[in-house]
């Protein structure tokens, strides 16, 4: 038998889902299923002699390791819940969002593929973006480049992976369980997407970004891609969709895309790339990793919860629902008859008002609501809540956006991947 052609077994197309579709159960195993024993020795980073007799099924002992060292990315983390941790995924506790600036301690993790090398070096050194496709004049850029021949712009925006709040849906959908944890609200540095793409010289065909960063495959194939998503033109050339290279004052951490990345608040996370080297303008939807299928996909039509929607009548998730969180108290917190509460909303424009209720929605009062600080900043919140006796209540919150959109008291329009869920947040307390 030929040592690079030997296979373990094939893992089925439900076993090869990775991303937000991962399944939590066995996602480890799902992937080794499906992994040769080239892509192995690929990610052990060393050859393995006998390889040919590593019987069907049974996982080298040694990459145990190996997967360990994607969560050394991790060292910096502090509270957060390791939904997996190959690919290393990670959301925060709702009262550890109380910042109003997220902390990259506290920013949750979304990765599909392996953590790249410059991750862990921190040496940029020799990395480049490149801009080509629909363009006049195709670019390849140092970080000087940017730094330089820019305007550097410093913005405090939103963060939200489109699976966030997956875990309420029902009937449930495979992937991460995000409960309400998958979004943050770093402030960020870099330079303007469309600065960039104008100084490409966008064309009339241009129709659709296709972004791509270096973090290899799970299945350590360098011909696959992790994920490679994109955004209409329209949204690329937004004012408010960065290329960073900073966040929260210093470099980006390694596991948030050092030494560049995308923000494009308002979208799914999906299409804020991390570790950035090139983007491609199309003339056509982007048909990269991740774009087609189920993935990042909705239902064309409003369907009904367990429904097998036809791959055909899926189509592109693009912005995110207005949401809101409450920060503190934390859930299960002893309060007294009158207490405050706070916390952040966020919508795809402007969040208008914010409201409370300890009826169990009954009766909602408006809490007071800040100015973003820029567009796709998150919005903080405060209202005093007296209670009327002592006992069990819950602290419903709800946001309303500038177009009169609000959120549901139960989960929105069920989908098969479970995305876009903006139900309203509730936290628990007992009064004394
Ligand atoms: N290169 C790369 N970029 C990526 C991803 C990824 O796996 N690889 N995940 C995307 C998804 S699905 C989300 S929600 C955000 C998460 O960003 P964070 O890990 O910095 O919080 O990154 C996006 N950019
Ligand atoms: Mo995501």
């Amino acid at each position: 038998m030929d040592f690079e052609d030997k296979q373990l077994p094939v893992a089925s197309d439900e076993d090869q889902r990775s991303v937000d579709e991962t399944p939590v159960e066995g996602g480890r195993r799902a992937f080794l299923k499906g992994t040769s024993l080239a892509a192995l020795t690929a990610m052990m980073g060393v050859g393995i002699p006998f390889g040919r007799y590593l019987p069907e099924g049974y996982q080298p002992v040694g990459l145990a390791h190996a997967q360990g060292v994607d969560m050394e990315a991790m060292a910096d983390k502090d509270g957060v819940t390791i939904l997996n941790e190959r690919p290393v995924n990670a959301e925060t506790p709702a009262h550890l969002l109380d910042d109003n600036i997220t902390p990259a301690s506290r920013l949750f993790v979304r990765n599909n593929g392996m953590v790249p090398e410059q991750a862990f070096t921190m040496d940029a050194s020799g990395w480049t973006l490149t801009v080509d496709g629909e363009v006049e004049t195709p670019l390849t850029l140092t970080l000087d480049d940017l730094r330089n021949n820019y305007e550097v712009v410093t913005r405090q925006l939103i963060l939200e992976c489109g699976g966030n709040g997956r875990a309420f849906f029902n009937p449930g959908a495979s992937g991460n369980q995000w409960t309400t944890g998958a979004i943050g609200c770093p402030e960020w540095t870099g330079v303007r997407l469309r600065d960039v793409l104008n100084s490409a010289g966008v064309r009339p065909s241009a129709v659709y970004t296709a972004h791509y960063g270096n973090d290899p495959h799970l299945s350590g194939d360098p011909e696959k891609e992790s994920i490679s998503r994109g955004v209409p033109i329209e949204k690329a050339l937004e004012e408010d969709s960065l290329i960073a290279f900073g966040m929260n004052g210093g470099d980006l951490p390694g596991i948030h895309g050092f030494p560049l990345r995308l923000v494009v608040p308002g979208y799914p996370g999906s299409a804020s790339q991390k570790w950035l080297d090139r983007i491609w303008v199309r003339d056509q939807v982007h048909d990269g990793a991740k774009m087609g299928g189920y993935s990042y996909r909705l239902p064309a039509y409003p369907v009904a919860p367990g429904t097998e929607v036809p791959e055909e009548d899926m189509v592109i998730m693009d912005t995110m629902p207005v949401k809101s969180l409450i920060t503190n108290p934390a859930t299960g917190t002893q309060v007294d008859r009158a207490f405050s509460v706070r916390g952040h909303a966020w919508a795809d424009g402007e969040v208008e008002a914010v409201e409370t209720s300890i009826d169990f929605g009954q009766t909602w009062q408006p809490a007071s609501l800040g100015a973003p600080r820029n567009r796709f900043a998150w919005q903080h919140f405060t209202a005093s809540i007296t209670v009327p006796q002592a006992g069990y209540y819950e602290v419903w919150v709800r946001a309303t956006d500038d177009q009169g959109r609000t959120q549901p008291p139960t989960t929105p329009g069920w989908n098969p991947r479970g995305y876009g869920n903006n139900m309203i947040h509730r936290i628990a307390v007992v009064a004394a």
